[in-house]
């Protein structure tokens, strides 16, 4: 029995990997703030409020997992955000401090505690959620592609510190997929996050799944780094074909 961890299961991919990754010789441990859209994601999981910028929760979500399905096998740091799209110039500086807090500390305190029982036992899969933002830049972007740069220099260190120790590290870069991710940026604003979808045909959350569920399923001794997965129709961030 495999005990995978994934965070921010409540929406887009994170749901869409809970639903795949559950099965029979798996344990699923799911987290975000919104409790409530955990429940009835899948029969049997462990659900708990998890809010990844409060290295309280974090302990508390991560030691209560481990009581009720073991040892972490597979971390799943899906958990992120992007808000807004303000230029350096003229933002005041909130929605950059949420991104960093997220993205960048959220990824660490979870990962931090889980990798020593990973290390102690010899044997881990830990997977990111990184981006096409993390490859180029956008304007607008700044400080939600810096995030995902960041996210690489992390995944890099980590594979680099638990070289020899059987753990792997992959990190899947996703372009556009349709999930509420437009809408939390754009917050809520629905006419404005549809946008970002029409004419043209994004991933979807499965699309991921099917990345992760092929690179934790490859044998203990290949490592997937990463994956750069983009819908047809999209070639950089911003060149993305759409219908008239
Ligand atoms: P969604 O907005 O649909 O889902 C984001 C998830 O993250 C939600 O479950 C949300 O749960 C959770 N989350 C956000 N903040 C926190 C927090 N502080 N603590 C715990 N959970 C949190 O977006 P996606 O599914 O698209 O995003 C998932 C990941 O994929 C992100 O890291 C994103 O950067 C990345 N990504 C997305 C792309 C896209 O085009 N959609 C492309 C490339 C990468 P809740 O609000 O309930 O806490
Ligand atoms: C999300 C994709 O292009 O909106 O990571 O930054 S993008």
């Amino acid at each position: 029995m495999k005990h995978i961890l994934i965070t921010g299961a409540s929406s887009g991919i994170g749901a869409a990997v809970a639903k795949r990754l559950a099965k029979p010789d798996s344990r699923l441990s799911l987290g975000a703030r919104r409790v409530e859209r955990l429940d009835d994601l899948v029969d049997g999981a462990f659900c708990h409020q998890l809010d990844v910028t409060d290295e309280q929760s974090v302990q508390e979500f991560i030691e209560q997992a481990v009581d009720a399905n073991g040892p972490v096998d597979v971390l799943v740091n899906n958990a992120g955000l992007a808000r807004g799209l303000e230029r350096v110039a003229e933002a005041d500086g909130v929605a950059w401090r949420e991104m960093v807090e997220t993205n960048i500390f959220g990824v660490l305190y979870m990962t931090n505690r889980v990798l020593p029982s990973m290390i102690e036992r010899g044997q881990g899969h830990v997977v990111m959620l990184g981006s096409i933002a993390g490859h180029e830049t956008y304007e607008g972007g700044s400080v939600y592609c810096a995030t995902k740069r960041g996210l690489i220099s992390i995944t890099e260190a980590i594979r680099i510190e638990t070289r020899g120790t059987g753990i792997r590290v992959t990190s899947v870069d996703p372009g556009m997929v349709e999930t509420e991710f437009s809408l939390v940026r754009f917050k809520g604003d629905t006419e404005r996050s549809e946008a970002v979808y029409q004419g043209t045909r994004p991933l979807s959350g499965e699309d991921i799944a099917d990345c992760i569920e092929f690179a934790l399923s490859r044998p203990d001794h290949v490592c997937i780094d990463n994956m750069l997965v983009m819908p047809t129709d999209q070639v950089r961030t911003r060149h993305v074909h759409r219908s008239e």
